[in-house]
């Protein structure tokens, strides 16, 4: 290693504890299993967790559509991001819920940690959920009306620093 390699070594260096310490959170939605209400064409629920912003999740057109995310044990969630799609109907996405919890047979029993108003095509929003604790991260459309479900990607944060007493 050169000098200028040590140098560059150091920045990098720098830069992720920076990363680290901007309360950003520790990245977990690929650690866990993933389904939705129904799934349109091959439009899988794992779509969401793939890190490709163009590929999608798609349900059926139906009432109550959710997206489900089995993150094995409950964490403190930090913030949920939702990467919108892109080319049609960005406004399908208009009015979803995002929900924290433990309950993996009805996720609409969840709290609500966030409801989406809008975002626009291709566009990646994040959500603070202040460490709500969960093992499910979902998203819904709530209500009678037959919709679509569609997240192109879904990316949950942990919070960190956290003292938790598990005595
Ligand atoms: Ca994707």
């Amino acid at each position: 290693m050169n000098w200028s390699d040590f140098y560059k070594s150091l920045f990098l260096l720098g830069f992720f504890s920076i990363q680290t310490n901007a309360g950003e959170g520790v990245k977990i939605a690929t650690w866990g299993s993933v389904e939705q209400s129904s799934t349109h064409s091959d439009w899988y629920a794992q779509k969401a967790l793939d890190g490709v912003k163009s590929t999608c999740t798609h349900t059926d057109l139906e009432s109550n559509a959710w997206w489900k995310l089995d993150l094995m044990k409950a964490y403190n969630v930090n913030r949920v991001t939702i990467t919108n799609r892109n080319g049609c109907c960005s406004d399908r996405i208009n009015g979803a819920e995002i929900r924290i919890g433990n309950n993996s047979s009805n996720v609409f029993s969840n709290p609500v940690c966030a409801v989406v108003s809008t975002i626009p095509e291709g566009a990646t929003y994040s959500y603070p959920c202040y460490g709500m604790k969960g093992r499910y991260v979902s998203v819904d459309l709530p209500g009678p009306t037959a919709q679509h479900l569609t997240l192109c990607e879904v990316e949950v944060y942990e919070e960190e620093d956290l003292c938790e007493d598990e005595t």
